[in-house]
């Protein structure tokens, strides 16, 4: 303020009693209280400012002054206490923005992969039958994937090619059977037990493969285990994992690890056998290869071929989860977009 005369400062105190009254009517929150105190009450407010320009006032004009400011301060003091009072108890009458009658927001659930439900499937079908379910390391030798499978040292699966080598001697398994090797040197028979786990092969990436994939394999061995036994146990999972009703046939395979070999097929479950786009026209899919444990596998685990005879089996599990769905590209299943995902 300018130099301050004794009428000035008189209207400044009738103006800023007016300003009071004006604003303290306009209080409706509690937010504008306290804007109300910080503008006309805090240190730097106007009451003060007024209180600060008197003190310029000629000296005998100064206890009068004193004595105005200071009622101009209690009737500024006394409307914020009762303004203050008036919207707290508004607050606390008001009803509560909360609806506690509402129904919870219910948070997106996730799910199961596909394969891991499909894989979840083919473990209970075999855990019902009565095998044990073996985890072994996805890293492994050349002994345990390859040599005590009977591979040839030439076998092109051993190429650069088809495996994902780590250095000459370890690489990442390209099938659940080093976990069998694993599981037949640690027990003795009788063994009944399934690998599920994931596997890996260096191939063109494509929409029918890719460079990891799942696979379930099984293994029973015991005195006097058959051939027979080992159909009727294909036949048996086969019913419960793709119908009752499908047809099935056996064709003869050939695999290093056992003699003899077979291939399952199963009727189409889509077309029901007479011939579409997942089936390629022909009405059979192959689902499953299989055989007797070759006994030179036998020999490398330290299991007697003379006293104990087993089967084997190995499916592919991505695959299953894809024509079940009918998904055409295998690389769906591994670029986890949720919006693929969301649907299973
Ligand atoms: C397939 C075929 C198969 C096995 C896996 C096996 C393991 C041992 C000994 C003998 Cl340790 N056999 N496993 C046997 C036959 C077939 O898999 O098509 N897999 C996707």
């Amino acid at each position: 303020m300018a130099q301050i005369t004794a009428q000035s400062l008189h209207t400044a105190i009738y103006v800023l009693r007016e300003e009071l009254a004006g604003a303290v009517a306009a209080v409706a929150t509690q937010a504008d209280a306290e804007a109300f105190r910080i503008t006309f009450l805090s240190r730097n407010g106007k009451v003060a400012s007024l209180f600060e320009a008197m003190k310029s006032l000629p000296g005998p004009d100064k206890p009068v002054f004193g004595k105005k400011l200071n009622e101009l301060k209690h009737y500024a003091e006394g409307i914020f206490a009762e303004a203050a009072a008036r919207v707290e108890s508004a607050a606390a009458a008001a009803p509560s923005q909360v609806d506690l009658t509402l129904p919870g927001r219910t948070l997106p659930a996730g799910s199961l992969h596909p394969v891991t439900q499909t894989l979840n499937e083919i473990k209970s079908i075999f855990v019902a039958m009565g095998f044990d379910i073996a985890n072994g390391p996805e890293i492994e030798d050349d002994y345990h994937n390859f040599e005590a499978l009977n591979f040839h040292p030439n076998h092109p699966a051993r190429d650069m090619q088809d495996t994902f080598f780590v250095s000459k001697d370890v690489l990442l398994r390209t099938h659940t059977s080093p976990v069998q090797i694993r599981t037949m040197k640690k027990q003795q028979p009788p063994i009944r037990t399934i690998m599920p786990g994931r596997v890996y092969r260096n191939e063109a990436i494509s929409a029918r493969s890719y460079c990891t994939f799942h696979q379930v394999e099984g293994l029973f061995v015991d005195k006097h285990v058959s051939f027979s036994e080992l159909k009727g146990t294909l036949v048996a999972f086969a019913k419960q994992f793709y119908g009752n009703d499908i047809k099935y046939k056996f064709r003869p395979s050939y695999f290093p690890f056992t003699e003899p070999s077979l291939e399952m097929d199963i009727s189409c479950f889509l077309c029901k056998g007479k011939g579409c786009r997942i089936c390629k026209q022909s009405g059979w899919l192959e689902v499953l290869g299989a055989g007797m444990v070759h006994p030179n596998v036998f020999r490398n685990v330290g299991i007697d071929p003379e006293e104990f005879t087993g089967y084997a089996f190995g499916m592919g599990v991505d695959r299953t989860a894809l024509l079940r769905h009918g998904i055409n590209d295998i690389r769906l299943l591994f670029e986890n977009d949720v919006r693929f995902l969301r649907q299973f």
